[in-house]
């Protein structure tokens, strides 16, 4: 009954990816033995091994704190360590947003804590993951589970500060604190990396635990970065409190545009708590029926499909698991929400990770088979060739090697023509690399915070932002237009390059902007839902529009860098399959000159050229066969048996 199909199936999707890299890495072989390599061709198939490797599946827990998201991630996750590991406790916990992965980088486990002040700072949580020099690391001893839980308590201390420092930390809730108060009490930490060696984990999996509403309305890069991210988010509520109103703020401004209008099967709403409604004095259909119709009242009041709510109990599916306890941990629901992620999320991910892949190096592979085809084909001519030759005189030869001259002449000419449209090409593609430059980019920045400067007001800050959005806008449009011009020039080469030269006719891969334009789309949507909720009257003021300001900014930076390196490679590989072609012709007429003149000059090197081009073409049934080989897996479907 209690199976292990999460870890199971994480295990056969690493597998999955472990295949594919090796058929790059094999692709890329393949490219240098046929001398058909090119850096850019190395950067993108390298790029896209880099991101199966650091691929991660991350779950983030979200709701207002005592819902009991981190006793569940103890029950779905954890319960092998047979005991609560992670603090999970009555009353408001102040733990800090909290990442448990596996970090293959470092030999030792450890829990890496980020100190609150640095909220005071410019930088983004993301920006201090790239330098840990202001974060404190503590060894983490994981030879018992008692000593883990024990160091886990970290995670969750606090200290004293005054009011005035509360407040400038964005920390100062006045509804929490009696006005007498001189100090209140804050988190130590802005955040906490956790990395240990736990099966799952070291399978990949991220599980992302956040502390409340509080949190999430002080750190926007929560909202921003962090939950759009994840490819499961679980909304906790609790059966005994129901819906509450601070549940409905958390879920309207940070979790229900992740709903998708109650469609995206990774939104899951979790009624924990259920047995707070198993009442001894009813039967077991009468629970069942109030459980029930919790969750239709939940999924109304949420407006998402009923579907969407798993009933469970952490509590007792911890319990169950703990005590090895088969008809409480059934009772308790839990195995829902692990089955829900190893079939649906999973293979859903899985998914949308082969479709990049067939997308970035399918057509490359395509195209490569391709040309060994056509290299395949020319051996079979020469072989032809030359045997028909056979005990041709030394004037018929001659007259091969005169009209092959003729021949390679002529292409040459062509060629030059080509020259003259890749030209055009070269000058678009200039442009827009000019408008993607990131000089371009700081200067809209430097011009939004002039513009904000002394504007500290939400109507200010609504303005200085328009105005920093209408600027990425635009150019970003201008990008995408200069783009399409630069799409038609692309394609018109490619075609004239098919009629002329009769080449097989090779899919071009077309500037695309879009993906960077809609992301700066959901970035100023998702800015404006922020400046409207709550929170923003609700926190000093000063305090959150600079850490919101840094917070977009940095994002739309990561947008716009991404834009730019990706134009950069597509610049250099728009015409690349064109430039291969034309050296491929150019190899293939060089070599017959060659072989017909060798034969003019002996009739013992007629035998050794037929024995030399014989090799030549097992080689490439080789090359055919391991690139069919390599386009199988990486367009290969899901084994069906294990996800049915
Ligand atoms: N009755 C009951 N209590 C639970 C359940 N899950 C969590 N709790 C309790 O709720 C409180 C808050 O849990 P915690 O996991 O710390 O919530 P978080 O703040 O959302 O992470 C703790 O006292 C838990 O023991 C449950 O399934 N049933
Ligand atoms: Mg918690």
């Amino acid at each position: 009954m209690e199976t292990n199909t999460l870890s199971e199936r994480l295990h056969c999707y690493n597998q999955w990816k472990d295949d594919v890299v090796d058929k790059l890495k094999a692709y890329e072989q393949i490219l240098k033995d046929a001398e058909l390599d090119s850096v850019e061709q190395e950067i993108r198939i390298d790029d896209m091994i880099a991101k199966l490797h650091d691929d991660r599946i991350v779950v983030a827990f979200v709701a207002e704190f005592s819902r009991g998201k981190t006793e569940l991630i103890n029950a779905i996750f954890f319960a092998d360590y047979k005991r609560r590991l992670l603090p999970s406790e009555a009353g408001r916990t102040t733990m800090c947003p909290t990442e448990l992965f596996y970090d293959h980088e470092s030999a030792d486990a450890y829990i890496r804590l980020l100190p609150i002040e640095t909220r005071l700072d410019d930088s983004s949580i993301n920006e201090h993951k790239q330098d840990f020099s202001y974060w404190t690391t503590l060894q983490l001893d994981t030879s018992s589970p008692e000593k883990m839980a024990e160091s886990f308590k970290e995670v969750i201390k606090v200290k004293k500060v005054g009011v005035k420092e509360a407040i400038k930390l964005g920390l100062y809730d006045e509804t929490l604190v009696d006005n007498e108060a001189s100090e209140v009490e804050i988190p130590m930490w802005r955040h906490a990396l956790i990395s240990f060696p736990h099966p799952l984990l070291k399978e990949g999996l991220v599980i992302l635990d956040t502390p409340g509403l509080n949190a999430l309305g002080t750190e926007p890069e929560l909202t921003m970065d962090m939950l759009p991210n994840a490819h499961a988010i679980m909304f906790v509520l609790g059966a005994d409190t129901g819906v509450t109103r601070s549940d409905m703020e958390v879920w309207d401004q940070h979790v229900s545009s992740f709903s998708r209008g109650g469609n995206n099967s990774n939104l899951m709403v979790v009624l924990n708590k259920i047995d707070t409604l198993w009442d001894e004095l009813l039967d077991d259909e009468q629970v069942a029926a109030n459980i029930d119709s919790q969750c239709q009242n939940t999924a109304k009041t949420l407006n998402v499909s009923p579907d969407t709510i798993f009933p469970v109990s952490a509590h007792k599916g911890l319990l169950g698991r703990v005590k090895n306890n088969p008809e409480l941990l059934e009772k308790s629901g839990i195995a829902s929400i692990e089955n829900m992620l190893s079939d649906t999320v999973l293979p859903e991910k899985q998914t949308i990770i082969r479709d990049r892949v067939i997308s970035e190096v399918g057509t490359m592979v395509e195209s490569t088979l391709n040309v060994i085809q056509a290299r395949h084909n020319s051996v079979r001519e020469q072989l032809g060739e030359l045997q028909g030759i056979g005990n041709k005189n030394e004037a018929m030869i001659s007259h091969l090697i005169k009209t092959t001259h003729a021949e390679a002449i002529a292409y040459k000419v062509r060629v030059d023509n080509y020259h003259t449209s890749r030209n055009l090409l070269n000058s678009k593609i200039k442009e827009i690399l000019e408008y993607v430059d990131l000089k371009v980019l700081d200067r809209v920045i430097d011009e939004a915070r002039n513009e904000m400067q002394g504007t500290w007001t939400t109507g200010g800050l609504r303005k200085s932002m328009m105005f920093f959005f209408e600027n990425m806008m635009q150019i970003m449009s201008q990008v995408n237009y200069l783009g399409e011009q630069a799409n038609d020039l692309v394609k018109t080469s490619y075609k004239r390059f098919h009629e002329e030269f009769g080449l097989p006719n090779i899919r071009p891969t077309l500037f695309s902007n879009q993906v960077y334009l809609q992301r700066m789309e959901r970035l100023l949507k998702r800015s404006e839902e922020y400046r409207t909720s709550s929170t923003m009257t609700m926190t000093e003021q000063s305090f959150v529009i600079k850490r919101f300001f840094v917070s977009v900014v940095s994002h739309a930076r990561d947008v716009f860098y991404k834009a730019n390196e990706e134009s950069k490679l597509w610049s250099k590989s728009a015409l690349a399959p064109i430039a291969t072609e034309i050296k491929e012709r150019k190899r293939v007429m060089d070599k017959r000159l060659s072989n017909l003149n060798r034969v003019k000059d002996s009739k013992e090197t007629l035998e050794s050229k037929l024995s030399e081009l014989a090799d030549e073409q097992g080689s490439l049934d080789k090359q055919l066969n391991e690139l069919n080989e390599i386009n199988k897996i990486i367009c290969a479907p899901f084994d069906k048996e294990k996800s049915a």
